[in-house]
């Protein structure tokens, strides 16, 4: 048994410190704001960020509060599937996102055993090392996604739901495991991810109007289209913010109405969805188009938005948009054929930073000088 006095608490001596040295024990974990500082005998004694000591009855040795991180895209999918989660779980957590195709987020959470991490809409395979970290410290981490995941880890803290069909996105996945309870903000993210039978299909339930139908994939497709950017600067909202905003909303037909928000995206979505209209294919068969869009910052944002939209008009065309990035390499978003949902992850896979689904997938950086490979290879993989 141990006496410790605790340092900035006058009068106040914890008895029964379960540590062989309370020295160090004070020294390491007292010091420390805003954390559950000790753990005495069956008592856990928490201080809170200043001088509160609130004895509660312990079952576990935890020296702090359990901290959730919520990593997601920021896309709708990402976005809707993390606003899913926290409608039937509040928890209050660290957001942790970025543009759309910052998917390597894992590496930015700095977690400790017992915290618990829920990932949501970004491949495995682009944070495996992190996340073997993190299992192997002891953090329990949760994963809902739809990309191609690569080898899934074995661990007693990894909980996966994974299911890469073309017809599934995230939220359809948290619509699953929810058992549908918060089914509207599957049918936004659905909408978003461009998968509009799945949809359509999800809504069937809900005995939505067809107007109330359409405005869900307006606010899909605007919450998708504020992901897309090279870096945040590109996009209206941090994703983060816009998801806070959203958060504060159980109708989505409320935000439409209400949030100025959805005022700006649905207007900026317009406004670059009309320079996107003029451009000319580079390259255009029956089977495929090619596009490439200049250096701008509404070409950025709109990329991905305007190759689902091309996707929907030509729907037994296969598309690529290639972006011009302000570093001077192209950043690639490839349809694959709505009537045939194939190929997409693969071709891109060939190149060192391509990655996705079969139906939709991208290369981050693509050199300039690999252009008429990447041409190449893209009609092979859609011939005429
Ligand atoms: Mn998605």
């Amino acid at each position: 048994m141990a006496c410790l006095h605790v340092a900035g608490l006058p009068g106040v001596t914890v008895r029964n410190i379960d540590t062989p040295d309370p020295m160090r024990f004070e020294r390491e974990n007292l010091a420390k704001p805003q954390s559950v500082v000790a753990w005495a005998g069956g008592d856990k004694l928490r201080r809170r960020s200043d001088r509160h000591l609130i004895a509660t009855g312990c079952r576990r040795p935890s020296l702090r509060e359990t901290m959730f991180f919520d990593a997601f895209n920021g896309d709708a999918d990402g976005i809707c599937a993390l606003h899913q989660m926290r409608l039937a779980e509040p928890a209050a957590s660290t957001l942790i996102t970025g543009v759309k195709r910052d998917i390597g987020l894992l590496r930015k959470i700095d977690a400790r055993a017992g915290d618990v991490v829920l990932a949501l809409d970004i491949a495995v395979e682009k944070n495996a090392v992190p996340l073997a970290a993190l299992l192997e410290k002891g953090v329990k981490v949760r994963w809902f996604d739809h990309h191609n995941p690569g080898e899934l880890p074995v661990h007693p803290n990894f909980q996966a739901s994974i299911d890469t069909a073309a017809d599934v996105c995230t939220s359809l996945l948290v619509d699953r495991f929810l058992g549908g309870k918060q089914r509207i903000w599957a049918v936004v993210a659905a909408f978003g991810d461009n998968l509009h039978e799945a949809a359509r299909r999800a809504a069937e339930p809900l005995g939505l109007a067809t107007g109330q139908l359409d405005q869900l994939r307006a606010l899909g497709e605007c919450l998708n289209y504020n992901g897309y950017g090279e870096r945040l600067e590109d996009l209206h909202f941090h994703p983060a913010l816009l998801y806070r905003s959203l958060s504060a909303y159980t109708d989505p037909f409320a935000f439409i109405q209400e949030a100025p928000e959805f005022r700006t995206l649905s207007q900026g979505y317009a406004a670059d969805m009309a320079l996107a209209a003029v451009l000319q294919a580079d390259e255009a068969r029956a089977s495929g188009a090619v596009f490439i869009l200049p250096d701008a910052a509404w070409a950025r944002r709109v990329s991905g938005v305007y190759a689902n939209d091309l996707a929907t008009a030509n729907p037994n065309r296969a598309h690529a948009l290639l972006t011009r990035s302000p570093k001077g390499h192209f950043v690639v978003s490839v349809r694959a054929p709505l009537s045939n949902q194939r190929g997409a992850d693969e071709l891109c896979r060939r190149f060192a930073t391509g990655g996705g689904r079969r139906a939709a997938a991208g290369i981050n950086v693509l050199p300039e000088a690999h252009i008429p490979d990447f041409i190449a290879a893209f009609f092979a993989t859609y011939p005429s």
